[in-house]
């Protein structure tokens, strides 16, 4: 463990580190252990109000370093994660709490991501067209925005903030980033990485604290005219419309109600390691997990008894220990609100498989621990079936045929994630047309997204925008049209002429 024990942290704002004005803190506090990790400012409006002033000033010099330049910085962040993989990894066994291989897979998404946004200041492609009139050529150019106001939750702690900062850098723009209140050391290394990497001061500034003092300051600030959050979706509807009077540019990643659809014909054994990785992988924290699994009836019973038997094989840990196959839960209000939705489908007629239950003994009683948890008889309109529960839970609904099993996954205000198992090809390509969602995976479980495609959802799972891949240079860009005209007269476009 290389942590720093309870050691005060700052603000990084204008390349120096400072206390909140107020000079109030508050913990960050391992929910594996309970074991408090460092001490952070809990700053306010008037640190937010600093850090946008500093960016916008950055911005004017960083917006003209060339893109390449731009993304060599990135590159060196890369190695620099890459040399520390192992350190952030432990760390985020502590303060996160998700378990040893997936912390690593969280770190490489960050490094995978810092270095194909690297690669982009070698593209940032647009387009060059003919002109309708002679002498005269046209292109389109994407240009940086300025401040962008960064919002990033606790469960991808390194990988969620890559996703957001190394695009909208190597884009031109500058940053005012708000780690989660849950995971700030890794926030704090993070930027600390991305200093050594070269990024000049100014260019990227943190501001620790809540959502309503910092976060709120950030998404109404007039001098902020991005905002990218990943969060709940009431948290996105508040930003959406504080930021409304600004007409800011929002990008929002919410929630999830994600499926897994299991056909008769399917490998059932291989669908049961994809459900058992989807939903209680990150102890059912990703908002791509799999809250559901629509299964046709043939196979429903053996399908079921076969999930039962290895979630209870499971074995609840700490993350740091080799052997542990499901961390903790991120504090006491989310194990509460996950046992309440336990209640919640008992109340309303659902079957309790395994599970329901907090997790003690063992040192366990030390942290945040709950039992992978299954649902059988799940009617698809129940609470447990449409709500985002964001734990190792997940309800087992029955259904006759495909045709049902495709309604039933789109049956839900979310749209991030799908999945099917099937040996057919045609419902395979019926199902990767028909699910309505950002993300359809075909005999694999509904996370592991990889930083090179869109990621993103439909309906309120989000506004429309996707980040990673291209898709994340249109959230942090904007176009410009040029028309150069050498023919040496005026041309009139757009105006009947003869020739
Ligand atoms: C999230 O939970 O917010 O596809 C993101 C996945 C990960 C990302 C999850 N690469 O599951």
């Amino acid at each position: 463990m290389t942590v720093t024990g309870a050691r005060t942290f700052k603000n990084f704002i204008g390349g120096e580190w400072v206390d909140a004005a107020s000079g109030e803190t508050f913990e960050s506090v391992s929910p594996a252990d309970g074991e408090t990790l460092g001490v952070f400012p809990k700053s306010g409006p008037e640190d937010v109000d600093r850090a946008a002033a500093v960016a916008k000033q950055a911005f004017e010099e960083w917006r003209l370093v060339p893109a390449p330049k731009r993304g060599e910085i990135l590159f060196r962040f890369a190695q620099l994660l890459a040399e520390h993989k192992a350190e952030l990894t432990d760390l985020m066994t502590h303060e996160m709490g998700k378990v040893k291989p997936e912390a690593g897979g969280d770190v490489q998404e960050a490094i995978d991501m810092s270095y194909y946004m690297a690669g982009e200041g070698r593209r940032l492609w647009g387009q060059t067209t003919p002109s309708e009139l002679r002498d005269k050529f046209n292109m389109s150019v994407r240009m940086p925005i300025g401040v962008v106001g960064v919002i990033t939750p606790w469960n991808f702690p390194i990988a969620i903030p890559s996703w957001k900062i190394a695009p909208a850098l190597v884009c031109g723009n500058t940053i005012v980033f708000k780690p989660a209140t849950d995971t700030p050391l890794l926030g704090e290394r993070f930027v600390e990485l991305l200093v050594e990497a070269g990024v000049p001061a100014g260019v990227v500034n943190v501001v620790h604290g809540g959502g309503a003092a910092v976060g709120d300051r950030l998404v109404r600030h007039p001098d902020v005219p991005v905002i990218t959050l990943t969060g709940s979706r009431e948290t996105g509807v508040q930003v959406m419309r504080n930021a409304a009077d600004c007409l800011k540019h929002i990008h929002l990643e919410l929630g999830g109600k994600n499926a897994i659809i299991v056909l008769d014909d399917a490998d059932l054994d291989l669908a049961a390691d994809g459900i058992l990785w989807s939903a209680f992988g990150t102890s059912g924290q990703r908002c791509t997990a799999a809250s559901r699994v629509i299964v046709q009836e043939g196979v429903y019973d053996a399908l079921a008894s076969h999930l039962v038997a290895a979630a209870e094989k499971l074995r609840l840990g700490v993350g740091w220990e080799d052997d542990t196959d499901v961390g903790p839960v991120i504090n006491e209000g989310a194990l509460e609100k996950i046992h309440s939705y336990t209640q919640i489908g008992i109340d309303e007629g659902a079957k309790l498989l395994t599970g329901g239950e907090v997790a003690s003994g063992n040192g366990l009683d030390k942290g945040f621990y709950y039992r992978p948890t299954l649902f059988g008889d799940v009617d698809p309109q129940m609470r447990i079936a449409q709500e985002e529960i964001f734990g190792p839970t997940t309800a087992l609904i029955r259904v006759e045929d495909f045709d049902e099993a495709v309604r039933v996954s789109n049956g839900i205000r979310y749209g991030l994630s799908s999945s099917i198992f099937t040996r057919d090809v045609n419902k395979a390509f019926r199902a990767m047309r028909d699910l309505v969602a950002g993300i359809t995976y075909v005999n694999a479980g509904t996370i592991g997204a990889e930083v090179h495609l869109p990621f993103g959802g439909t309906k309120d799972t989000g506004n429309g925008h996707r980040e990673a891949g291209q898709a994340a240079l249109d959230v942090f860009t904007e176009w410009k049209s040029i028309y150069v005209d050498y023919s040496g007269k005026l041309q009139k476009a757009q105006i009947d002429t003869a020739s």
